[in-house]
Formats: C-alpha cells, structure tokens, sequence
C-alpha cells in the first residue's frame, strides 16, 4: 500500500450521496432514461429545482456522527446535470433555479467536519448525442464529447481544493462494453496524468480505466480478491441510489451486519443515502446511520483501520465473526452466551487478555486443553446492539488466523 493510500483502510466507512435533478422526480437516479424522457423535456426541471433546505453542513454533521470518516457526492450523474459550476455547459445548478453550486457548498461541509472529500463523476452522460452513436459510428463528436468531460473533471479538481477521492462511474458505451481499449477511448491515461498532477495523492477508483487505488464492488461485500487490493463496497441504505417516493431504509440488523461483515473482510463501506428534492435525507435513513454511529462510538475499534483475513471471512467461532488488527482480534458476540463463557478453538494462536469494548470490563482468559476459554461475560448482553470483546493475542494474527 502506498503512503497515499493509508487512511483508506483506516477511514474505512464513507456517506455516498446521489442527489440532483432525478430527486424531483422521486423515481431514482436512472429516471430519464427507464421512462425514455427527452433531453429538452427532462431539462425543463431545472428550473424548478431550488432545495429550500439544502445544509451541507447538516449531511456533513450527520456523516461524522454516524461514525463516516469521508464523503462521496455526486457532482454530475448521468442525466448530465452538474451541480458545480462549468463553463462549458448552462445545464448547471449555478446557471439554473437555484443559483448554487452545491459542490462549493458540499466540500466546505466536509472539511469543516473533518471529513475527505469524494466527488462522484459519471463519464456517461445522456445529454450527449455522441455518447450513444458512440466513437465509431461519430468520431468526431465523440472527440468532442470526450473533451468536454476533461474540461469538466479539471474544473472539479481545479476549482474546488483539495480532492481525497474521485469516484468514476458510466465510462462504457453502449457499442462499446466489449470494446478491449475501454479506457483509451475515454483518453484516461492523458486525463489521469492530469488529475494526478493537479490533486496530488487523490484516491481513483477502478471505473474509468485509469490505473485504480480502489475497487468499488458495488451491492456487494467481496472476500476475494488480491490481499494488496484496496476495496470499497458500495450499498444503498434504502433500495435506490437516487431519491424514490415511498422508498424505505433498510432493517438495522442488515446494516449493522453490512458493518461488521466489512470489519471483519479489511473492505471499505461506501452507504449511499438519497435527500429528497429539497436536500434533506429522509429521516428513517438519518435514524438508522445514527443509531449505527452511537455503536461504532463504543466499538469502533474493532472496524475502523482492520485487516484481511485468510481464508475469507466467515465465522471462526460460534458466537460471532471476528476482525482483526495486529494482535488483536474483535468478536463480535451476535449469538450471546448464555453461561457466560466463550471457547476459542480454531484459532492459531493463543489469547492472553480479554475485555469488553466500550465498557473495558476485563473478562478471564485460559486454556483448557487445545483451546483458549473466556469467562466472565454478565447474563445480560453488555451492549444492546452487539457486544465486541477484544482479545490479545501473543504474536500477529492476520492474515491466517486458523490453526492449519
Ligand atoms: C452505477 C450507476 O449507474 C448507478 O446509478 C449508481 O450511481 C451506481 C453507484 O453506479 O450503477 C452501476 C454501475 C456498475 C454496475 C452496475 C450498476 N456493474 O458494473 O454491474
């Protein structure tokens, strides 16, 4: 892992944020092309869309106390909208209803929060003619198209200070997806010198065809993978990227598990939520991110900065799976003992010490035969929503952690 590369794995939680013109519509991100809505109809929101209640400020208190340690925003989708300020298009938030460039907005949030900053940039962009027709059938209108996106992206890592994440998405071509040299038509090598070149240590995830920091599986958590490779999972907290009506948060326990699933496989979570029109994120999803930050507030410990694990994970031990750190490992009790004990018997090394996370009870520790006993644990469960014990071991656990 290079320098530039360490606080990834140690932010390890981020707030994706797909927010813009679609959010009026309340049908998700993808509206204007599933319901084939024309450029010149579609546009017409434009001059409708003014957030009365657009706070960055409010999304970035909310990331930070949810336990979020970065921000991913969407700057411009595929519908072409950009929410930040260009001079090579009037389809901007700037030049619109309301005014605003709601990017300026957003990376001052996040930098008052203490937060990274992630812009979300999609190649595709159905504004554009020559993105359908294609490079082939449109040559130069595609070397046109492919010019007005870098003019775009060297706004955004130009105009707005320091960029810690620039997250591509919709670099393929409807004639293209089989295409073998994807990214030289998307001109990524010229564009990622460029991007490299004017924000220094910037993290590009793998969806443009540059050379990627990150993979960004997406509704997913991977266990696979080269243990070198850096891994951003992202969900949605609901079931849409883009605002929907009558849309729903997903169950706690799902996130919560979501959470400890990506503690214990060393991989980023990227949580999507989708504000309304107005720029406010609905309640059942501000809820469920804070109940799950009042958690990571007493367990935290045991997500944020964790490694891999080999073989991938699952569980190691009856009671829970288990993340690791050096050499610590974090249990995470989903199935609570109710004598109180623990037996730890899969595992390579042995285990000198044990407490409670958040409360810091100590709790006993020793061998019984070829297995390491913990005792000591309360009748009731000490934490409400997942109890973590950690453990110290004498050596380094990861990334084998069980007995040959
Ligand atoms: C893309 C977007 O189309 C979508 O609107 C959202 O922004 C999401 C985060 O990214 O969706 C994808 C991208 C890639 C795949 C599937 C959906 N894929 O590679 O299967």
């Amino acid at each position: 892992m290079l320098d530039y590369q360490k606080w990834f794995p140690e932010a390890r939680y981020g707030m994706f944020i797909h927010w813009g013109l679609y959010s009026l519509l309340g049908r998700g991100e993808w509206v204007m092309h599933l319901d084939d809505i024309s450029p010149s109809e579609y546009n017409k929101l434009a001059s409708s869309f003014n957030p009365g209640h657009f706070e960055a400020e409010k999304w970035a208190r909310l990331a930070r106390e949810a336990g979020m340690k970065y921000m991913v925003m969407t700057a411009k989708h595929h519908d072409g909208f950009c929410l930040f300020d260009s001079k090579y298009t009037d389809f901007t938030s700037v030049k619109t209803a309301s005014g605003r460039d709601f990017v300026r907005e957003y990376v001052e949030a996040c930098r008052n929060e203490g937060l990274k900053v992630g812009i979300y940039f999609s190649c595709k962009d159905w504004q554009i003619p020559a993105y359908f027709q294609g490079p082939e059938k449109a040559p130069e209108q595609w070397a046109a198209f492919i010019e007005y996106y870098g003019n775009q992206l060297t706004e955004l890592m130009t105009n707005y200070g320091k960029i810690d994440i620039l997250w591509f998405d919709g670099c393929d071509q409807p004639d293209l997806s089989s295409y073998p040299y994807k990214s030289f038509l998307w001109n990524a090598a010229e564009l990622e010198v460029k991007i490299r070149r004017l924000q220094p240590g910037i993290l590009i995830n793998n969806r443009s065809g540059m050379h990627a920091d990150f993979s960004t599986p997406e509704q997913e958590i991977p266990r696979n993978g080269p243990l070198s490779e850096l891994r951003e999972c992202c969900l949605t907290i609901s079931r849409s990227w883009g605002y929907a009506h009558g849309d729903r948060c997903r169950d706690f326990d799902s996130i919560l598990n979501e959470l400890t699933a990506c503690a214990c496989n060393g991989v980023n979570l990227l949580l999507n939520v989708s504000p309304d029109p107005d720029g406010v994120i609905p309640a059942d999803q501000q809820n469920t991110l804070l109940k799950a930050g009042s958690w990571l507030k007493r367990n935290g410990e045991a997500f944020y900065g964790t490694e891999r694990q080999l073989p991938p994970w699952w569980e190691y031990n009856s009671c829970g799976p288990v993340s690791t750190k050096g050499n610590l490992a974090y249990l995470f009790v989903q199935r609570y003992p109710l004598d109180g004990r623990i037996f730890l018997g899969k595992f390579k090394n042995n285990f000198s010490s044990a407490c409670v996370l958040g409360s810091g009870q100590r709790l006993s520790v020793f061998r019984d035969g070829n297995r390491t006993v913990i005792e000591g644990l309360p009748k009731e469960a000490p934490d409400d929503i997942c109890t973590v014990i950690r453990l110290e071991s004498e050596m380094a656990l990861s990334p084998w952690l069980l007995k040959k």
